[in-house]
C-alpha cells in the first residue's frame, strides 16, 4: 500500500478538492482486498445497513426513487461494523493519516465506508455533492474512492469539478436523476468541463464532500468495482440530520453534540499519536 502523501500532493488536494493517487494498491493486495470486500457483500445478504432490514435498491429514506437508483449502484454501507477483515483494511491508521494530511485537519473518525458496485447498464451517479447528506456540517470531509477493478469513462468513472469544494454550499440539494440538475444552484460549473478520473485498479482518489463529482453510466457488460470511505473530522458535532446513524444512537443525540461514539465513528488517526 503506498500511502505517502507529498506537500504538493496536499497543496493539489487543497487547490482542486481532489486527487488521484496512483498504484496506492498493488495488484496482490487489489485481489485481496476484492476478495475480501466480496465476501463482506454477500455475507450482507443485499442489506444496505448494518443495522436494518432496508436492502440496497429499495427506498432508504435518503434517495426517494428507488426505481431510478437502485440502479446506479449496489451501495452496501459500513462493511466495516459486519466484517472484521473489511475493517482492517479499510479503517487502517495509514489511510486515516493520508485523509488527516490531506484534509488538513487535526484527526480523523470514519463516518461511513460502503461497498459501490455499478452492474452492466447502470446508470449514471448525477452530478452531486456529498457532505449536505451527512449528520455533521464541516467543508473538510473527504472520501477516499479505491477502484477495485480498472475504472473507464465507459464503464462509469468519477469526474470532478475542480475548485468546486469552495463555491458550493450546505443546503441539501438532495441527488436527481438528472445529470445536471445541481447545475441550477451552481450555475457556473454548468461551463466548466471536468476532469475525468480513468485509473486502473488499485489506484484511488481522495475527494473533498463539498467537490461537485459524478459518474458515467456502465456501458459495458462487466461490473464497476469501488471500496469507498468517507471520513469526518475528528471535533465534528451533530447536525440534526439521521443519514447512516442508527434509530436509537439518533435519538439520543441533539444538536451540537460531539460525534465521538467509538463504535459508530471510531477516530482512525490523529495528530498527536505522533
Ligand atoms: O461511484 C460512484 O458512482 C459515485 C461515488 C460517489 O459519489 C462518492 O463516492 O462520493
Ligand atoms: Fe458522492
Amino acid at each position: 500500500m503506498n500511502t505517502t502523501i507529498t506537500q504538493a500532493q496536499i497543496n493539489e488536494y487543497q487547490k482542486n478538492g481532489f486527487i488521484i493517487i496512483d498504484d496506492f494498491l498493488n495488484p496482490e493486495e487489489v485481489a485481496h482486498w476484492k476478495k475480501t470486500i466480496d465476501k463482506a457483500v454477500a455475507d450482507r445478504q443485499g442489506r444496505k445497513f448494518p443495522h436494518s432490514e432496508v436492502k440496497t435498491g429499495e427506498s432508504d429514506g435518503i434517495n426517494a426513487d428507488a426505481e431510478y437508483f437502485g440502479k446506479v449502484f449496489d451501495q452496501i454501507i459500513n462493511l466495516w461494523m459486519t466484517d472484521k477483515e473489511v475493517k482492517k483494511l479499510i479503517l487502517d491508521p495509514k489511510i486515516g493519516k493520508m485523509a488527516t494530511l490531506l484534509s488538513e485537519s487535526e484527526g480523523i473518525r470514519a463516518w461511513h465506508d460502503q461497498s459501490l458496485v455499478k452492474q452492466p447498464w447502470g446508470n449514471p451517479t448525477a452530478w452531486h455533492v456529498d457532505t449536505p447528506f451527512w449528520s455533521f456540517t464541516h467543508r473538510e470531509a473527504l472520501s477516499i474512492w479505491i477502484a477495485l477493478e480498472d475504472v473507464t469513462i465507459e464503464n462509469g468513472c468519477l469526474h470532478f469539478m475542480p475548485g468546486s469544494h469552495r463555491d458550493t454550499k450546505f443546503k441539501e440539494p438532495g441527488i436527481s436523476a438528472n445529470m445536471g440538475d445541481i447545475f441550477k444552484d451552481y450555475p457556473k460549473y454548468a461551463m466548466v468541463d471536468p476532469v475525468v478520473s480513468v485509473i486502473k485498479a488499485g489506484s484511488c482518489s481522495f475527494h473533498n464532500g463539498m467537490c461537485l463529482h459524478a459518474a458515467s453510466g456502465n456501458m459495458t457488460t462487466k461490473t464497476r468495482k469501488a471500496m469507498t470511505c468517507a471520513f469526518m473530522p475528528d471535533g465534528s458535532t451533530f447536525n440534526g440530520k439521521q443519514n447512516v446513524l442508527p434509530d436509537e444512537y439518533f435519538a439520543s443525540l441533539k444538536e451540537g453534540d460531539l460525534l465521538n461514539n467509538e463504535n459508530q465513528n471510531p477516530l482512525i488517526w490523529h495528530r498527536s499519536w505522533e
